[in-house]
């Protein structure tokens, strides 16, 4: 049981041995005298007793924790600093890869808790994130950083400074690289039924100002596809060990402008219907192209769509963008000869590629859900089945 405060114990309610509740008091803590105390020996602090705080894990705990609390043990075998945090607080910097002697603790004489290691851990990935050496302090990984040779040695050159979108995908992107375990799944889709629809309700779209293009199709299948897989629109917080289910479904969509990449997030895909869903695409559209967007509009996404198809490829492995925790990437839809049990007929394949953050998703999880949305692609119904 960590101690909450520093002072001199004054009195002992249970005995070694003793089966306690939660709640009940074990000790009684001067804490004016303790003030002194620490004043004159920052030592005497690290040997504080735990307080009248209730004793951990009920029946079943272990008799230690109704004993005063001994001075914490030294950080790490060899280490031979002493330093004041619970084992419980020592456990979790471990898990966290985090050398407990580089925390300050801001209890009591110096005392670490655990938001002071979620504190640190915070500061490293800010400094990871900005490209600094203090990065390595945590145990995180370091942005790679390619040290620069003269390049004027062999040539005329030329340098010219980042513009702040630039400045700013070149940090998220390195962050994101160097802290997400990606993998990327590839499928196809049979789009032959969804581009004559298409081409039909084209027209329709364009009356109410919008455009029936792949990626407002894809809005509509994937806000579906997250409501059957919600684990592909959360967010993970490694401090706390816990996934962030979000209730809403926001999906942001990549767009190249010659200022950079852009991503703006589409509100409540899930409650649109396709024209509505193809009007907006086109306003956030045109909006990010002429660097109308609020960074309020690029904030709080679900899940991105990114898709190249429009410039060409047959596929990429798109970065996810954190703290989302996956990502689908859209290729060119190819008319192709496919068999069809008795023939090869033309049909028009759309590859897609999907990225996701392997500390959360499964592989397993990354085929059955890009599964779903080829299927949902192929077979529309699905959508109202399973809706
Ligand atoms: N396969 C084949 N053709 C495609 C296609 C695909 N996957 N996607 C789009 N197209 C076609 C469209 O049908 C359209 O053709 P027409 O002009 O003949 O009608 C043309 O390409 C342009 O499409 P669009 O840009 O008008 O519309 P869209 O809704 O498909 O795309 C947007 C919107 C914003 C996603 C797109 O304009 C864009 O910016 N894409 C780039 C995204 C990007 O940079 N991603 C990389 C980010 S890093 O991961």
């Amino acid at each position: 049981v960590p101690a909450t405060v520093s002072g001199v114990v004054r009195e002992i309610h249970v005995r070694e041995g003793d089966e306690v509740r939660e709640g009940t008091p074990l000790i009684t803590v001067d804490e004016a005298a303790g003030q002194g105390a620490a004043a004159n020996d920052g030592a005497a602090a690290n040997a504080a007793a735990a307080a009248p705080a209730p004793a951990a894990g009920g029946p079943a705990s272990s008799p230690a924790p109704a004993a005063p609390a001994p001075a914490p043990a030294p950080a790490a075998p060899g280490n031979g600093a002493l330093v004041p945090a619970a084992p419980s607080v020592r456990r979790f910097a471990r898990e966290l890869g985090v050398d407990i002697t580089q925390v300050r603790g801001t209890g009591p004489g110096g005392r670490i808790s655990m938001d002071d290691v979620k504190a640190y851990v915070r500061e490293r990935q800010q400094a990871l994130a900005a490209g600094l050496p203090g990065a390595l302090a945590a145990g995180l990984p370091a942005a790679p950083a390619v040290p620069l040779p003269d390049f004027s040695k062999w040539g005329e050159i030329r340098r010219e400074k980042m513009s702040g979108v630039r400045r700013a995908t070149a940090h998220h992107m390195a962050r994101v690289w160097a802290t997400v375990p990606h993998v990327t799944q590839f499928d196809e889709a049979d789009v032959t039924e969804i581009e004559r629809f298409r081409k039909a309700y084209g027209p329709r779209v364009e009356a109410a100002g919008g455009k029936l293009t792949v990626t407002a199709i894809l809005l509509k299948v994937v806000a579906q596809a997250l409501k059957v897989f919600p684990k592909f629109a959360t967010s993970v917080d490694m401090a706390a060990e816990e996934l962030i289910y979000k209730n809403y479904c926001h999906i942001g969509v990549a767009v190249d402008t010659e200022h950079g990449l852009l991503v703006p997030v589409i509100r409540d895909v899930d409650k649109k219907s396709l024209i509505q869903l193809a009007v907006e695409l086109g306003e956030v559209a045109e909006r990010a192209r002429q660097r109308k967007l609020a960074p309020e509009d690029m904030q709080g996404g679900c899940f991105t769509i990114s898709n190249l198809g429009g410039i060409g490829g047959t596929g990429f492995t798109p970065i996810v963008n954190a703290p989302e925790v996956a990502i689908l990437g859209v290729s060119r839809t190819q008319v192709r000869p496919v068999y069809t049990g008795d023939r090869f007929e033309p049909r028009t394949i759309l590859p897609l590629s999907l990225s996701y953050d392997h500390r959360v998703i499964d592989g397993a999880d990354g085929a059955r859900f890009l599964r779903w949305i080829v299927e949902a692609l192929e077979h529309p119904l699905l959508l109202a089945l399973e809706g």
